[in-house]
């Protein structure tokens, strides 16, 4: 059994709607990361203490997108992921990458800095740089999505997963105006049954 460590609205997210579009058996431990006290039994899976994290069987893995590249490879193949022989490889390759790495790391910066720094260093230069930089990368987004339905092509894969976290995101913490054509693309990946069922696995139990 899968167990992903994360809650509803981190980017375990994208892990649990991964293995729903897979069809495979997990289960979700919630971590609070706004707890206190740290949750001791995370501190031993991820000494770093971040969320998402996932054990199956012998491996502990960290990180999103790795972790999605690892279920794909391990429990694959699945159309989730093209080959490299698939025209919509390198587009599948850059977006599921640029969803994290250009887009949702970049944008925690002025959300963490509104939310956590003191007062005084709310507005600062680097967390209005790191915003900047991510702007600049969502014209690729943009570009992509007045070509194609899906953000490598014709076909839903693992890099709509990537990219819908790092746009709702934006979006929820309203450090990005999103235009018509990624507020339609947010409808349509969002509207998939997999992403209902993943929210809804993804709650905390009252
Ligand atoms: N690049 C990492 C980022 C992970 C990350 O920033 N997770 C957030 C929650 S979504 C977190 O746990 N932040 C707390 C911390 O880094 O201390 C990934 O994609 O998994």
């Amino acid at each position: 059994m899968i167990t992903v460590f994360g809650g509803q609205t981190s980017r375990s997210l994208r892990v649990v709607w991964l293995l729903e579009e897979m069809g495979l058996t997990y289960r979700v431990r919630q971590v609070d990361m706004l707890a206190d006290t740290p949750d001791a039994a995370f501190l031993a899976v991820n000494p770093a203490y971040y969320i998402p994290a996932i054990q199956d069987g012998d491996v502990t893995m960290v990180e999103s997108i790795a972790i999605m590249e690892y279920l794909m490879a391990r429990y694959g193949p699945t159309p989730l992921a093209p080959s490299p022989h698939d025209p919509a490889f390198p587009a599948y390759q850059q977006f599921l990458h640029l969803g994290e790495a250009g887009l949702a790391t970049l944008m925690m910066v002025p959300v963490v800095s509104r939310f956590l720094a003191p007062e005084a260093e709310r507005d600062n230069w680097g967390a209005r740089q790191a915003l900047f930089w991510a702007e600049k990368r969502l014209k690729l987004v943009r570009r992509q999505l007045e070509q194609s339905t899906w953000i490598a092509g014709e076909s839903f894969t693992a890099a709509d997963i990537s990219m819908t976290y790092a746009l709702e995101f934006g979006r929820r913490q309203a450090v990005i105006t999103l235009g018509d054509a990624e507020t339609a693309y947010l409808d349509r990946t969002m509207g998939r049954e997999a992403y209902g069922r993943a929210l809804a696995n993804s709650m905390p139990a009252d």
